[in-house]
């Protein structure tokens, strides 16, 4: 088969990034990012998107888990709110608000419930995990026009939104995110070596990053990251670029103090700021 199209690498210090913050900001001026997951046994998926959320930017986190997962969100990022799920969104719909919809967020009933409040309201949305399998399930038709959405699959969760499997998806992984973005009338987000991004015009590869990121909660962390940058209102192109880049980045400074082998999600939240000086 042919390569439908060959996608242009990303020169990542050359993305716009966020404004320097103004001097008299305060917490609210740099977004709120809500995340929606942590369903019991997995606190930890949401905990790493919350931490990585503060630690990329954003000006409060709140985290909507199972209650089961609150002690341990406290225990690990007590700079975030936490709120018991299933529970009504219907105020979450304002300004500066983004949502992280679905790591560790499992798909049982009140996983559901939550995915379709969540998709419902006019704020930036991000979905990862569990929103992708359950969206998989659905369809595009669940994702109504309007707001502003990031997805973020790995070539698992793009087979399964695409109706593939795993392989069909990395023979042509041009193709294949560009497809899910058309679909899905989203800015796609094809993770795993070389990760793609597109909005349904445009491919672009992110040139960094390393096998030793393949371990749980990395992609976790890659959820918060870009909500961070999409509360503190970057571009939502720029934000998917800059965030995919940001993160492969943190990767590979911690590889370089860690060894691949021993590289785990919560180095890649520890080296963020480095990556970020780095690109500035
Ligand atoms: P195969 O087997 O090759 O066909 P799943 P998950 C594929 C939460 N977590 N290249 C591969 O498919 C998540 O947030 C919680 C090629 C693989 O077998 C979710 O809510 C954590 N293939 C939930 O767990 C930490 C690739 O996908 C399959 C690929 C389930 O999510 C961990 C696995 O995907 C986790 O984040 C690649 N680069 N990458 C916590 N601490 O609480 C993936 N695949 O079945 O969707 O399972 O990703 O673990
Ligand atoms: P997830 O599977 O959702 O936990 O996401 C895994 C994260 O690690 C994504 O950001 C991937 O791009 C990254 N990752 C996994 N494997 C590799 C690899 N071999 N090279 C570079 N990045 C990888
Ligand atoms: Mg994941």
């Amino acid at each position: 088969t042919h390569k439908s199209l060959s996608p242009i690498k990303l020169d990542w210090q050359s993305l716009p990034g966020l404004p320097a913050r103004a001097p008299d900001s305060h917490k609210g001026s740099h977004g709120h990012v809500l995340v929606l997951g942590g369903a019991s046994g997995m606190g930890g998926a949401s905990a790493l998107c919350a931490w990585a959320a503060y630690r990329a930017g954003a000006g409060l986190v709140s985290v909507g888990c199972h209650p089961d997962s609150r002690m341990h969100l406290a225990a690990w990022v007590p700079e975030a709110l936490s709120l018991d799920w299933p529970g009504t969104l219907s105020s979450w719909s304002r300004p500066g608000v983004v949502i992280a919809i679905g790591p560790g967020m499992g798909q049982g009933l009140g996983a559901q419930t939550l995915l379709e409040e969540a998709v419902a309201l006019s704020v930036p949305q991000v979905l990862d995990a569990d929103a992708l399998n359950l969206l998989a399930i659905r369809g595009p038709g669940l994702l109504a026009a309007g707001p502003v959405r990031l997805l973020t699959p790995h070539p698992g969760e793009a087979a399964r939104l695409l109706g593939l499997d795993t392989r069909s998806v990395q023979a042509d992984r041009p193709a294949a995110v560009l497809n899910l973005a058309r679909r899905y009338r989203a800015i796609c987000i094809l993770k795993g070596h070389q990760t793609l991004i597109s909005d349904g015009e445009r491919v672009r590869q992110c040139e960094l990053g390393n096998p030793g990121m393949a371990s749980g909660g990395t992609g976790d962390v890659l959820t918060g990251i870009l909500a961070a940058l999409l509360a503190q209102q970057l571009a939502p192109w720029d934000a998917a670029c800059l965030g995919v880049c940001l993160h492969a980045r943190a990767g590979d400074l911690a590889a370089e103090r860690l060894g691949q082998t021993s590289l785990m999600a919560r180095d890649l939240i520890e080296f963020l700021p480095t990556a970020f000086k780095d690109y500035a």
